[in-house]
Formats: structure tokens, sequence, C-alpha cells
């Protein structure tokens, strides 16, 4: 076979059968993938595709600021309410609005409360199958499960009876051959692992995990209103606080507050209890995949910070999350991340469908563009509407390419532990320690597909020992008789410069997020979201760097293409939002440009 070099040292092979996964699946939004194995089944070239146009930066130009949350927190369900953070900041740093310390506690909790939930649905509904066998957990033997929970936690639902209901109510479902959320698994698999009470168990916990959910969000809908998508204020929050009056319509009162502590600490035992040990479980049944998935190499990761300490402070010792990047897989050296900075990061639409003044120019997102530009190249393959096989030497993309000087990194939960680790955050480094200790595995070992699954469940850990100390937190601040939750000074447009620019950040859970804004008269003359997946699912560049999804998949072997099961556990370990990443379909799934192939 003959390999091309990227500049960013990956050798890509064309040659070879090409797989095409479309959609992929236990996801969110759309995302294609397309890769050519060798004669032994290894993967020697990775294109990842957003095959979604979404726009909404279009729909907010002419808008008022103070709207934009609104809109832009519709980007996705599943990330809910982060785009609204990052937009209100957005705004906040364009108008230099301060917000109070009860609001920046508030947005904090709402955010722990967004971790929690979404990597916990991540872990058990959108990740556990491609390690779990559902079909083996009907051999299991529920005496020996029972003995096989209560080896790993205390969590209270684990007696042979529990377990014997459990095996019986999915024999039932089997039986009835409507398998529901669990048909067309690739059940029987030879790379599933797991003996037959590992697999029972983990089914247990994702029927549980599901109610469990259900619970937790219950915090967005009091300080926000609802869930998905709560609301959030420019200057604060929306959350007003009455100790005094508990018949307060809609006000945060000491039963509220209380509502919400109860939610945290039973929040804060179902990851200790349930999450972490089933994952340190099934972990230690696949260590093979800390040599698979590792992702760009030399590692270059990247986290613009979340959770901070005080409101209106951005600096890096005020975050519990630090704020950094690591080039070249230095962990010596933190780079500073500045999103006013127009050299630091740009978007590039070489290889996405996208039209920018310059073909080859990286724009900063201020001055960000979303033209539709949708084409396949020479070896591209439409018909009917369908597209058959991508030409990665072309466009083919709705992800733009974002680069931090020039570089792809990888973000998400992985990069903020490393960055913890390397910031010297001890609760960070006692965690991850503390969890390489009991898989008796190296800190190397991290980069790799295991690693990012094992790095979420451990942020999880974090955040939700997080979320109980930020409730406790705002309630002392009550206490104190603070009672302020938003500044209302520069409300009125007429307050406002003739022209503004802000930068807003977010940690969302799938890595950093920034929203940039132009604000001219009163309203948005430009508006544009980097999103987590974009930066992790990005395609090539111009100089055909490649992205950290499509780098993740070079080398891996697949026991059967026909059944992908390996591509799955090294994308899926990313937890993908093509839905943030990129765009909408039309109602009814048809293209929404014309297509030519050229
Ligand atoms: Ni739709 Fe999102 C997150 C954002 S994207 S899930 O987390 O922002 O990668
Ligand atoms: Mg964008």
């Amino acid at each position: 076979m003959s390999t091309t070099a990227t500049p960013n040292g990956f050798g890509l092979d064309d040659s070879g059968r090409r797989v095409i996964i479309d959609p992929v699946t236990r996801i969110e939004g759309h995302l294609r993938l397309e890769v050519n194995v060798d004669a032994d089944n290894v993967v020697r070239n990775a294109i990842s595709a957003g095959t979604m146009w979404r726009g909404l930066e279009v729909i907010l130009q002419g808008r008022d600021p103070r709207d934009a949350w609104a809109f832009v927190q519709r980007i996705c369900g599943v990330c809910t309410g982060t785009h609204a953070l990052a937009s209100v900041r957005a705004v906040e740093d364009a108008l230099r609005i301060p917000i109070p310390q009860n609001a920046n506690l508030i947005r904090n909790i709402m955010q722990l409360t967004l971790y929690v939930h979404d990597h916990l649905v991540h872990f058990y509904h959108l990740h556990a199958l491609d390690w779990v066998d559902v079909l083996s957990a009907l051999k299991a033997d529920p005496a020996a499960t029972s003995v096989l929970a209560q080896s790993i936690s205390s969590w209270p639902k684990s007696s042979p009876g529990y377990f014997k209901d459990m095996r019986d109510r999915l024999a039932a479902f089997v039986g009835s051959g409507q398998l529901g959320p669990f048909r067309n698994g690739y059940w029987g698999h030879p790379a599933y692992k797991l003996p037959p009470e590992a697999n029972l168990l983990a089914v247990a916990h994702y029927i549980e995990a599901l109610d469990f959910q259900r619970e937790i969000v219950k915090i967005h809908a009091i300080l926000g209103g609802k869930n998905p998508h709560p609301h959030w204020l420019v200057g604060g929050v929306p959350s007003a606080i009455n100790v005094h009056n508990s018949g307060a319509v809609g006000a945060l009162n000491i039963e509220r507050l209380n509502m919400i502590a109860e939610i945290a600490r039973k929040a804060r035992d179902f990851i200790a209890q349930v999450y972490v040990p089933d994952l340190l479980l099934i972990a230690a049944h696949y260590k093979e995949w800390t040599q698979w998935g590792a992702g760009l190499s030399p590692r270059n990761l990247m986290s613009y910070g979340e959770f901070p300490r005080l409101a209106n402070d951005v600096s890096a010792a005020n975050f519990g999350l630090p704020r950094g990047v690591i080039l070249g897989g230095d962990l010596t050296r933190l780079h500073e991340v500045d999103l006013h900075d127009p050299s630091q990061i740009q978007e590039f639409v070489t290889h996405s469908w996208y039209k920018y003044p310059s073909e080859n120019q990286g724009l900063h997102p201020w001055d960000g563009v979303t033209e539709c530009d949708f084409r396949v190249g020479a070896k591209g393959r439409i018909e009917n509407e369908r597209l058959l096989r991508l030409d990665e030497s072309a466009k083919y993309s709705y992800c733009k390419a974002p680069r931090y000087r020039g570089e792809a990194v990888e973000v998400g939960p992985l990069a903020r532990l490393v960055i913890g680790y390397a910031a010297g955050r001890t609760d960070i480094k006692d965690l991850v320690d503390g969890a390489l200790r009991k898989l008796e595995i190296p800190l190397s070992a991290l980069f790799s597909t295991l690693g990012r699954t094992a790095a979420r469940g451990l942020e999880a850990q974090w955040c939700a020992d997080r979320l109980v100390a930020a409730v406790e937190e705002l309630v002392a601040n009550i206490r104190n008789g603070d009672v302020n939750t938003a500044n209302a000074d520069k409300w009125e447009p007429s307050t406002w410069p003739a022209a503004a620019k802000g930068a807003g950040f977010a940690e969302a859970p799938r890595g950093a997020l920034g929203h940039w804004i132009v604000i001219e008269k009163g309203r948005i003359a430009n508006y544009q979201c980097v999103v987590p997946t974009t930066w992790n699912a990005s395609p090539r560049d111009p100089q055909g760097n490649i992205g950290s999804m499509e780098a993740s998949l070079l080398g891996l072997p697949m026991s059967d293409p026909a059944r992908p099961l390996e591509v799955l556990r090294v994308i899926h370990s990313f937890d993908p939002c093509l839905a943030c990443a990129t765009h909408l379909y039309g109602p009814d799934g048809q293209s929404i440009a014309r297509v030519e192939v050229v």
C-alpha cells in the first residue's frame, strides 16, 4: 500500500476497502464516517463528516443580543443550557456587564448538573452497549451477579432477587421480539469480553440510570424553569430569591434550596456507587483498549476553563477546571488561550461545505462567515440524493476546521483532566491517580479510547462532589443576606456603545465552547459558535492536517468491517454531538441544497 503522510504526521492510505458508516447512532446529530481498511482489516484512512446544515448563526443576524441565548441553546438538547451560558457570557463580555456572585454560583450549579446528567447518559445510554452484550446478560446467574455487585459497591439494589427480576424482564423483552432500545446491537460480536454477570449488572444500571437522569434535571427545572432549554439572562440568572415568603411564586425559597441540595447528594451517591464502580469494572475487562484511539499525536489538548469560583474573574486560579493548552504532549508547559486574540483561534473551510472570501485563509470567529457551499470532489459520488462516497481531497463536511495557532487540538473531559493534572491541581491529580492505581495502568494510557471514557466518568465524580459544595455555598451566601441574582445596569441598549465585540467561553460536557458576537447599533451584526465537536470531528485543514477523531481511528484493527463495533467504541469515546457541531436537515430529511457532482 502507498501511504501519504499528512503534515501532522499521520500516514493515510486510501487504497483497500472503503467502509462507510452513516449515520453513526447513539450520538447526537448526524455523523458519517468513511474508513479504508487494509487486507488485515486495520484502518488506514479516516474521514469524519458532519452531514447537516444548521445555520443558526445566520438566523441571529439583526436580532437583539439579549435574546441570542434563547436561540442558540436550541442548537442542541443534550448539552442543554451550555450554549445559553456561552451566549450570555459573550454579550456580557462585549458590553462589560458584571454579574452578581449568586448568579455565578447558580450558573455553576446549572452547568455542574448538566455535566452529571450528560456524562451519565453518555456512559449508560450512548456508550455502554459498545462494551456490554445485552443478550449475554440473559445467561447470567442472578446470585453471582449479586456477589459481583456487592464486591464493587455498596449500592443497595444488589440482591439476587433484584437481578433475577431484571433478567426476567429482559428475557420477556427479548422473547417478545421487540428489542426496543436494544435493537440492532452487534450482539455476539467477538469483541465483547464481559462475563454474563457483568453484562446483567450493566443492563440493570442502564435502566436505573434512565430513571435517575430524570431526577437530576429537576435542578434545572427549579433554577431555570424547565429542562431541556432552561431560562438564562444577560447580567445574571432569572431565579429570584425570596427566603422570607415561601409562597412567592417562582422564587427560590428554603424548600426549593433544600430540594436542590437533596438531589445533588443523591447524584453524588449515584455517580460514586453506580457509575464509577461500573466504569472501573468494565474497564478492567477491556484494558487492551488503552492501545487504540489515542487521537492526535503528539498530544494537543485545550480547555477554556470552567466553574469560576468568584464572579467576573477569568484568571487561571479562579477556575475549578483550569484553562490552558497542551501542545506536543508537553505536560510541563501550559499555553494560554485568549478568545480575543485573532491569531489564536481560527476556522478553515478548505474541506468544509462553506464559502469563505479566501478559500485557504482561516478566519477568527469575529470575522467568521456561514455561507453554504455543498459540492463533492471528483472521487465523491451522489446518486438519487444519496451520498455514496466522499472525496476527502475536496470539501466533505459541514464541520469547519477550527485550529489553535494552526494546530488541531482535542477537547473534552480527557483534555480537562490532563490540563488540570498538568496545572498541578491536587483534587484532579488525586482523582486521576486513584483510578490509574485501581486499573493498574500508567498516566500515558489515558490517551486512548479507554482513557477518554474513564476521564468522563472521573469528571462526573468531580462534578457531583462540586455540585453538593456549590449548593452549600449558595445557601451560605443567601444566609449572609445576599439575595441579588441579576445586574440590570446595562439592560437598556441606549446605554451601550455603538459597536462592541465579545467572546463567551464555556466548557461544555464535550469540551471547549466559544461564542463570538459583534454588536452594532444595539443589534447582532455577526455571531459565530465554535463548539466542542467541531474541534474533535474537524475535517482536514488547508495543509492536510487531520482532526482528533479522524486520527483516533488510524491503526485500529477490526474483526469484521461489516459490523464496525471497534469504530463505534473509538468514536463514541468522544461523545460526539454533530447537532452542536453543525446544522439541520430539512423537515423530511431531504437535502436542502441542490447537489451537483463536480
Ligand atoms: Ni450537542 Fe455540545 C456539548 C456544545 S457539542 S452537545 O457538550 O457546546 O460538542
Ligand atoms: Mg460554527
